[in-house]
């Protein structure tokens, strides 16, 4: 096939992959459904990707993977800057030249007996100054189908490729060659010691190899769209962040856009597609997992969804968790390592159902019965699902302008202490609330007492691309550049219990969170200050139709001052480990809090 494009750097970077890895045949990808089927059919006719059942699940396939390859690799990921110092404490760091010599040499003849595919793509709207173009070049045919669904895959991008003359080269093997006449496993993929996930942030380059999973093959997500991206914004002046982007839309038609980051775990791809309780108000979905934001000309923070699916994990998602995400992957889906049953549609646990028929193949693809108690799905079994198949999707999410923010939520999982919602008195504390957000590490964990908060600052502990400290001035920075246009932030904790019962009902009804947060942007409602923030006044945060006893809420909206000064110490704690880095704003914050506590 003669090469689509003029780009000279983008042809001499294929060639110089092309002739290290030695693919038997080079395919230029263009996006297009032919290309999809085409794919396909072949993955099915290999064996390495069942078609389900056309009625029940239209144009959807099911993919097992081999078991050693079911999730990123945080401990076999790398982020090279020339400098040890510029990865900082979140990060493993190898130097590049030696990486990259290491890295050669697995990729050395890697492709013998596949096809390399060299995918053009975009992150965001194809076009918008807040997008990046990119290739993908990889050896395996489920990452180009998943590219399809979850990035714009189309030759337009080469086009704005020669006309930029820059993109961002993303490398991907599976690392598994095959010699003359060897056949081909359903799952190619690499022993964990051969696994490299790593970035070159000074280069704006991606190498991996080894894993044909999620985060680690589709390189578009948390290599580029997180790692290299937040170390460009950093150089930039923008942010590329681990949050979700919703529209909440109240009775007048007045929008809200909300931008909210978890660690994992916290219900972020619920929150995305939430069923608003709050009569006539509605909320859509604009992103599920990343946000890329940029000053606007109105000084206005603006906000992208660099991507163009959702990735989303199976188990938990039924009709009564997230119905929505349910119909996103209702047709047009790719699944991986979830149950396909006896007629060949999918399911997981906690889809709300018993299996139906008690069983059929499971992840490991084994015949599996339900009755026998072992799970069928893994738990990080997933969905690749369109975002336009979502019922929920804003109309014009794919706006390449964006939409202005005004609202950030932090959150975590806290059993206890973190009450419901706060608000912070300023964008400055609000940085320090991303960078203290946390989750108890189990619940069995709690009963010892006194063990540590598992901390994730703004839910990015292994997707920053560069020093931590140094992202945590960033927000400080972009603070001080937005000034009186910074969104107001917010800190929520859906998961106060009372011994094993929820104190909060969750899931639509953070809906009325969200609602006071806008009532209190819109200058509606006044709040209470607390040593922590500032708080609803009673009555504001509606809870009509709600049946919360009022010592229930009593405990959700306390703020117990010791205890939060135990939280402050772990905090300062966790901290200490940016050094010199850490901002001296934060250094700051903790004072301040600190002193309101004991006062
Ligand atoms: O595997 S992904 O990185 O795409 C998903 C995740 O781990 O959050
Ligand atoms: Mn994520």
């Amino acid at each position: 096939m003669s090469a689509p494009t003029t780009n000279q750097k983008l042809l001499d970077w294929v060639a110089e992959i092309a002739e290290m890895t030695t693919p038997d045949q080079i395919v230029w990808c263009d996006g297009s459904k032919e290309e999809y089927d085409r794919l396909m059919a072949e993955m099915v006719e290999s064996g390495a990707a069942i078609k389900l059942n056309e009625e029940k699940r239209p144009n959807s396939y099911a993919f097992n993977s081999d078991p050693s390859d079911v999730a990123r690799v945080e401990n076999r990921t790398y982020i090279a800057s020339v400098k040890e110092e510029d990865a900082g404490p979140t990060n493993n760091w190898i130097d590049p030249e030696e990486l990259k010599e290491t890295m050669r040499g697995l990729y050395k003849g890697c492709m013998k007996g596949r096809t390399m595919y060299i995918i053009p793509f975009s992150m965001g709207p194809v076009g918008s100054t807040i997008a990046k173009n990119a290739i993908e070049i990889t050896d395996s045919a489920y990452v180009v189908t998943n590219m399809h669904i979850m990035t714009r895959v189309t030759p337009e991008v080469l086009r704005l490729i020669e006309k930029e003359d820059f993109f961002i080269p993303c490398l991907h093997s599976v690392g598994a060659p095959l010699e003359e006449g060897q056949k081909d496993v359903r799952w190619p993929c690499a022993p964990i010691e051969k696994k490299y996930i790593a970035h070159f942030p000074e280069e704006n380059l991606i190498w991996s190899f080894g894993s044909g999973y999620g985060g680690n093959a589709l390189l578009g997500k948390k290599c580029l769209a997180l790692r290299i991206a937040s170390a460009m914004a950093g150089r930039e002046g923008w942010m590329a962040e681990h949050m979700l982007i919703l529209r909440f839309t109240n009775p007048e038609g007045k929008q809200f856009h909300i931008a909210a980051a978890f660690p994992s775990a916290c219900g972020k791809t619920n929150l995305a597609m939430l069923q608003s309780t709050v009569p006539g108000w509605k909320v859509e979905t604009i992103g599920d997992d990343i946000a890329w934001m940029k000053p606007g000309e109105d000084g206005r923070l603006y906000a992208i969804n660099p991507e163009a699916g959702f990735f989303g994990v199976a188990p938990g998602t039924s009709e009564a968790s997230n119905p929505m995400a349910l119909a996103a992957c209702s047709k047009d889906t790719i699944f991986t390592n979830v149950v396909v049953t006896e007629d060949n549609d999918v399911w997981w646990e906690d889809m709300g159902y018993d299996c139906p028929g008690g069983g059929g193949t499971d992840w490991k693809n084994n015949p599996w019965k339900q009755a026998d108690g072992e799970k069928g799905a893994h738990p990080n079994s997933r969905f690749t699902a369109a975002a336009a198949n979502c019922p929920v999707v804003c109309p014009d999410w794919e706006d390449p302008a964006g939409v202005p923010i005004d609202i950030f939520v932090f959150g975590g999982k806290r059993t206890s202490v973190m009450p419901l919602v706060h608000e912070a008195f300023d964008f400055e504390q609000g940085v320090y609330m991303g960078a203290t957000a946390s989750s108890e590490p189990t619940a069995a964990a709690l009963d010892l007492g006194n063990v540590s908060l598992r901390f994730d600052p703004f839910a990015m502990t292994p997707f920053i691309g560069y020093h931590a400290g140094d992202y945590m001035q960033h927000w400080f920075d972009m603070g001080e550049k937005l000034g009186d246009k910074a969104p107001r932030v917010f800190y929520v904790n859906w998961f106060q219990k009372d011994g094993k019962k929820f104190l909060w009902p969750g899931f639509g009804d953070n809906s009325r969170v969200l609602k006071w947060m806008c009532d209190r942007v819109e200058g509606k409602v006044e709040a209470r200050e607390t040593p922590i923030g500032l708080m609803p006044i009673d009555g504001d945060l509606t809870l009509d139709g709600l049946d919360i006893p009022a010592e229930d809420w009593e405990k959700l909206m306390k703020v117990d001052n010791e205890a939060f000064l135990n939280t402050v110490e772990d905090a300062k704690a966790y901290l200490a480990k940016f050094g010199d880095k850490l901002p001296a704003k934060m250094n700051e914050q903790l004072k301040k809090l600190e002193a309101r506590l004991k006062a």
